[in-house]
């Protein structure tokens, strides 16, 4: 039986020493003093900082993106560190492929021509002017979890696994609006867009989709895009490889068949163990991973733990979590934190007791498509080891001897 007693012996001495060291010395001395029962203040009760324009983080966390200074490179999420669902603005991952231009709203402009019977030039107050939308949606980059896959490591962390994931709150315009406006033409069945970035990124994305879930985004999570997320305004198809979301967006022109763009042909098809490629393999197909415990987490024998990751589908909501102990032997139901969105992030948990032996965690996720993780091995059959896009397989921790949690390499 779990209780609050048992939850709490064990595990609390073990937690939280690896940062002290890094921290400033007045912040370790408070670090590493014995925690006193309802102890809130110092002694005095000195007065607190004062009201600021934007808010900080404790200086006792310290989350970040990794690598940092890529200009045509990505940056990858800590989902070890967040709670819930949503991903703090400043921690979502990045991903561009010449820098971030910084661009003036007042220059801003939106062309949308080809098969449209009034081609039309939007300013940022044109799109803001249109009935919005907000809505909850994950964005993933086609290459998140390529390491894990094709050089795996014990070290790797739930960040440099699959930390190409994240999960906002976006507001903007529904693409059917602008496009319902300006009329498409018959015989339009794509649509180009185009990023204003010095990549000139751009893809064919199919006018069913465009006129299906598509939004012209300005907002996330409740202020305007930052400029590395695409401001002021981002293409957002959801459910779809981060690649098509084109950032700075300046230019949608409707088309009768695919650009055969660069990044749509060199770049984000899947290489087949046959010798051929997969071509537009847009949606992002059911994924999960532990997010606790994993490394560099170390677990205390007979410790209680509640076993935490995300879910999510391109394809729709998260119906299912499993998760197994015993490296996938035996399966059992995890729970879902609602509420659970379509085409979002879902938190799944599931308490279990460290006895001391040797286990591997797994977790495998089914969407409302009935669509489930395949196992490493089924995936590399299917895909080849060197596939370039779309890791889905079940990822696994092996808790060791010791209580080291660390990667499965292979399976
Ligand atoms: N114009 C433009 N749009 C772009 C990119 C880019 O380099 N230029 N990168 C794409 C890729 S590969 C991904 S994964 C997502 C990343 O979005 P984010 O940086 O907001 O996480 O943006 C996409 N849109
Ligand atoms: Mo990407």
């Amino acid at each position: 039986m779990i209780t609050r007693r048992s939850l709490l012996v064990g595990g609390a001495a073990a937690a939280g020493t690896a940062l002290l060291g890094t921290l400033p010395s007045i912040i370790q001395a408070e670090g590493s003093r014995t925690p006193s029962p309802g102890a809130t203040q110092p002694p005095g009760r000195p007065l607190g900082e004062p009201t600021s324009a934007l808010s900080a983080r404790s200086p006792f966390e310290r989350p970040a993106r990794t690598p940092i200074d890529q200009v045509t490179g990505a940056s990858f999420s800590p989902l070890q560190e967040l709670s819930g669902t949503i991903t703090p603005t400043d921690l979502h991952f990045e991903r561009h492929h010449a820098g971030v231009p910084i661009i003036n709203p007042a220059d801003y402009g939106l062309l949308v021509h080809g098969l449209v019977d009034r081609p039309t030039v939007f300013t940022l107050a044109d799109l803001k002017r249109l009935p919005s939308t907000t809505r909850t949606y994950f964005l993933e980059c086609a290459g998140n979890g390529r390491t894990a896959y094709r050089s795996p490591k014990r070290e790797l962390t739930p960040q440099l696994i699959d930390g190409l994931t994240s999960n906002a709150e976006w507001t903007g315009v529904p693409l059917t609006t602008v496009l319902t406006e300006i009329g498409v033409k018959p015989g339009a069945a794509w649509m180009l867009a185009e990023g204003g970035d010095a990549a000139l990124l751009s893809r064919s994305i199919p006018l069913e989709k465009a006129m299906d879930d598509a939004v012209l985004v300005y907002a996330q999570n409740g202020e305007p895009l930052r400029p590395a997320a695409g401001y002021p305004v981002r293409l957002l198809l959801p459910g779809w490889e981060g690649n098509v979301n084109v950032k700075w967006l300046r230019r949608l022109k409707l088309i009768a068949q695919p650009n055969m763009s660069r990044d749509e042909t060199s770049r984000y098809t899947d290489p087949l163990p046959n010798g051929t490629a997969r071509q537009f393999s847009f949606v992002m197909d059911v994924k999960s991973i532990i997010t606790y415990p994993a490394h560099p987490v170390r677990l205390g024998r007979q410790e209680w733990v509640q076993i935490a990751g995300i879910a999510w589908s391109g394809r729709g909501r998260i119906t299912r979590v499993e998760v197994s102990t015993d490296g996938g032997v035996t399966w059992t139901a995890g729970e879902l934190q609602e509420p659970v969105l379509s085409k979002a992030h879902a938190r799944f948990t599931r308490m279990w007791r460290w006895t001391g032996e040797p286990a591997t965690l797994l977790s495998r996720a089914t969407d409302e498509t009935g669509a489930t993780q395949p196992t490493l091995v089924e995936f590399r059959e299917k895909r080849g080891q060197g596939t370039d896009y779309h890791f889905n397989h079940i990822r696994g921790w092996v808790v060791e001897q010791d209580g080291l949690v660390v990667y499965q390499v292979g399976a």
